[in-house]
């Protein structure tokens, strides 16, 4: 037995309940989570924009140490110390092969069924399968997760941090680093500064770029923006943005644009921010129904790139421990995003918190 946080019902809140974890089967690790981030992903899977298959146990942002391990697992060992990445890679597929591990066929096939890379989930309560998110299930204290998933980290990397490279920062940092084209002296607009925009801010600001314009509407995660890297900051609230950030860049607009929030509006909005011949790139994720309009002759005159971002165009394999690293050598903030620390029990709450933009992470500690 094990406590989980389960979406039983879209706009319900989660409820915290015993649930049986069943042995990994073969290719997987069992895991005893020491910390999972939580992440508007989540909330966007319980307020149903973002489509998972239900009853599920929530959380895809999670670090722990590997306490069993499955039949042919032969290159992680219990007592490892892990991230949890939320696609599995399975590094043969076409997208594996093609330098896009980020839409693994395998990760594809288990996101749609709700379940492990064979569609089934670890978890039951009464006897009755519990789904996991994105083949993870880090709002419990023990997860079953693809063996592939689990990505071998030092033992002196503290755990909680760690678990925010698993979403936060392989999403925004990659969105930055790996998705955009930032060259050395570039200009940024962030438009969404929480758990994931502020890592977007120090991606860039990593990749060099000379001015880094952040956009929220709360002040106080504005001063945070400045924290991880902004050079100008724009409220939101206060008149229109896009003007703003075009009067910060001699009318032009910004080389690159990230939209981090998952609306329409500002999805528009990051569009117009950028110059032409730039690029916006949209992380956060709308509604699965929307659409945003914008001008086809606008598009083409301006030679403007519209491109998405999933989870930050990251290898995991190979950026984790990256990132691991930079954070081990103080190039990569990863306490600053620590808001605050709470119990599982306290799930509902921090989707309120993060609902009204007061937190850039809650992150649960088991
Ligand atoms: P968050 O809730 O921590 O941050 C959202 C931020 O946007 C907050 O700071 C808000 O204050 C701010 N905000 C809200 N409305 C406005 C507005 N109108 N104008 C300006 N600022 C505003 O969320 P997060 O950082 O955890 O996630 C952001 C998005 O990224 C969300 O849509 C999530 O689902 C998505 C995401 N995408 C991927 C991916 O692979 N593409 C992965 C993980 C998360
Ligand atoms: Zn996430």
């Amino acid at each position: 037995m094990t406590k989980a946080a389960v979406c039983r019902e879209i706009g319900q809140p989660l409820e915290v309940v015993d649930v049986e974890v069943d042995a990994p089967h073969a290719g997987e690790v069992k895991i005893r989570l020491a910390a999972s981030g939580v992440c508007h992903s989540d909330l966007s899977v319980q307020n149903g924009t973002l489509l998972q298959p239900i009853p599920a146990v929530l959380g895809h942002e999670g670090a722990g140490i590997i306490e069993e391990v499955g039949e042919g697992v032969t290159d992680l060992k219990v007592g490892d110390h892990v991230v949890i990445s939320w696609v599995p890679q399975d590094g043969t597929c076409f997208y594996c092969t093609h330098d896009q591990p980020e839409l693994c066929e395998s990760g594809l096939l288990a996101m749609m069924t709700g379940g492990l890379i064979d569609g089934t989930s670890r978890f039951t309560e009464n006897g009755v399968p519990v789904l996991q998110m994105a083949s993870t299930g880090t709002f419990s204290e023990v997860t079953v997760v693809p063996a592939i998933s689990a990505i071998k980290i030092r033992d002196d990397m503290p755990l909680p941090q760690a678990a925010l490279i698993g979403c936060g920062v392989l999403t925004g940092f990659g969105a930055a680093a790996n998705t955009a084209d930032i060259k050395p002296g570039d200009t940024v607009a962030v438009v969404g500064c929480g758990g994931v925009g502020l890592n977007v801010i120090q991606g860039a600001k990593h990749m060099k770029a000379a001015t880094i314009i952040a956009v929220d509407k709360m002040d106080h995660k504005l001063e945070m923006a400045k924290q991880f890297g902004a050079t100008h900051t724009v409220n939101a609230g206060d008149g229109d943005p896009v003007a703003k950030v075009l009067e910060l860049t001699e009318g032009r607009g910004a080389d690159h644009t990230f939209e981090v929030i998952g609306y329409t509006a500002t999805i528009e909005q990051a569009y117009n921010m950028a110059r032409r011949g730039g690029e916006t790139i949209i992380v956060g994720v709308p509604d699965m129904e929307a659409n945003f309009p914008t001008n086809g002759f606008g598009i083409v005159f301006g030679e403007k790139t519209i491109k998405g971002s999933w989870y930050g165009s990251s290898d995991v394999h190979r950026d984790i421990p990256r990132y691991v690293e930079l954070y081990q050598k103080g190039e990569l903030l990863l306490d600053e995003l620590i808001s605050r620390k709470i119990d599982l029990t306290g799930v509902n709450e921090a989707f309120a918190a993060m609902g009204s933009g007061e937190v850039a992470r809650s992150v649960i500690t088991y």
